[in-house]
């Protein structure tokens, strides 16, 4: 089966998603998510110059040596844009094998270890007592995990508070917006939030909080710790994760479950904080550490340190990413959670997926392939609108990790 075209689809229904399309001599197609939020069209460059003219003849029947050939090829191994554009490769091409075999791409991987996937969403409020509710509003909805973030007093922009409340969308303007960061008031404030959430809706809701790697490590260990009688599902991204063993002093001072990952790339960024435990919780994703072919990798290491997945999931990743990370999630041995951000009905129309959320628990479905597929006459409505993430400065005017 011969790769006889790719094309890079760029739209905007209310966010922006890049979505790569491969097609074969035998009439199947695929797609994959190449979305990397606020560098958009660096990875769209990267797929139309480099990529596409490389794939075209190959024989799109064999994943393995079309990743290892973009990977070992392109001699500048790894990076967010890179590792992106693999993924878009990989997931477009496990979506044709699928599609090829009749079977959705969970059977392809070994078939489902679980009935369902479990799905955290996303809670939050301008204050306390908004946060509280909105938590109350998602246990209705039937989520038995949800993230709570909140407003802080003296924090202008908190992170993940959203300006509606359902669709939190971070990048918000065509030039960074600023916000203002105060770690004390942070410190002082997320135990409480916490303390009541638990008080309201006591304990049999799982939930999860992000500190959106805002803190030192002797500050996370603090924070971790302070939060240990609440029960935390996981602590997401305390403190910055370039360097690995900033993780040891964290998990010397607290035993809150630790989540860190959504910003990798591959399976060198996680390697020291899987192998020394330092972590419970891995966040790679398909759609930025390379495709299905190299998540597997991941959680293979991850399995032998009972190191679980929990992929990023926020609404930047695409419902084809989505429809992957399904698949792969109903699958892997190792599963722990998936981020489950709604997208917008716009973006739902321009693509269709199999998809379905019943009761706090997401599942693939069973067409075959991702079961997600792209309407490229209603994507050409949409045009590319640049939107860059934030950034975040100290109360001093100093610049912070956003
Ligand atoms: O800020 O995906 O856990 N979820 C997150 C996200 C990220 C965005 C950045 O593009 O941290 O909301
Ligand atoms: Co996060």
């Amino acid at each position: 089966m011969k790769i006889t075209g790719a094309k890079v689809i760029v739209t905007c229904p209310g966010r922006n998603f890049v979505t790569l399309k491969i097609e074969t001599d035998q009439g199947l197609y695929g797609i994959g998510d190449a979305t990397l939020n606020g560098r958009e069209l660096s990875v769209a460059s990267y797929l139309t110059d480099h990529v596409i003219p490389v794939l075209i003849g190959r024989d799109a029947s064999r994943i393995e040596d079309i990743w290892q050939y973009l990977y070992r090829g392109a001699y500048w191994r790894r990076g967010p844009v890179t590792m992106s554009a693999i993924a878009a490769v990989d997931t477009a091409l496990w979506d044709i094998k699928g599609k090829a075999a009749g079977m959705p791409v969970y059977q392809l991987l070994g078939g489902a270890s679980r009935d369902g996937v479990l799905v955290y969403g996303h809670a939050n409020g301008n204050d306390i007592e908004h946060t509280v509710d909105e938590v109350g509003r998602y246990i209705e909805l039937g989520y038995k995990a949800i993230r709570a973030q909140s407003g802080i007093p003296g924090v202008k922009g908190a992170y993940g508070v959203a300006k509606g409340t359902m669709y939190y969308e971070p990048a918000d303007s065509a030039l960074p917006s600023e916000t203002v960061w105060n770690t004390s008031s942070y410190l002082n404030f997320a135990p409480k939030l916490f303390d009541k959430l638990r008080e309201v809706h006591g304990y049999d809701v799982e939930l999860l909080h992000d500190v959106h790697h805002r803190l030192t490590p002797i500050e996370a260990g603090r924070l971790g710790r302070d939060l240990e009688p609440y029960r935390l599902f996981w602590m997401e991204d305390c403190t910055p994760a370039e360097n690995q063993e900033a993780f040891r002093l964290v998990r010397q001072h607290t035993t809150t479950p630790l989540a860190v990952g959504e910003i990798f790339n591959s399976i060198h960024d996680c390697r020291t904080l899987i192998q020394e435990q330092l972590i419970d919780y891995i966040r790679t994703t398909v759609v930025h550490a390379g495709g299905i072919t190299h998540l597997k990798q991941i959680a293979a290491l991850a399995a032998l340190y009972q190191v679980r997945t929990g992929s990023h999931g926020a609404t930047d990743l695409s419902p084809a990413c989505m429809g992957a990370a399904l698949n792969f999630d109903l699958w892997v041995p190792n599963f722990g959670i998936q981020e489950y951000m709604r997208h917008t009905e716009e973006t739902d129309a321009v693509f269709p997926h199999a998809y379905t959320f019943d009761d706090g628990y997401l599942h693939p479905g069973n067409e075959p392939g991702i079961g997600v597929d792209i309407d490229e006459a209603l994507a050409a409505k949409y045009p590319y609108d640049p939107k860059q993430l934030p950034v975040a400065r100290l109360t001093d005017g100093a610049m912070w990790n956003w």
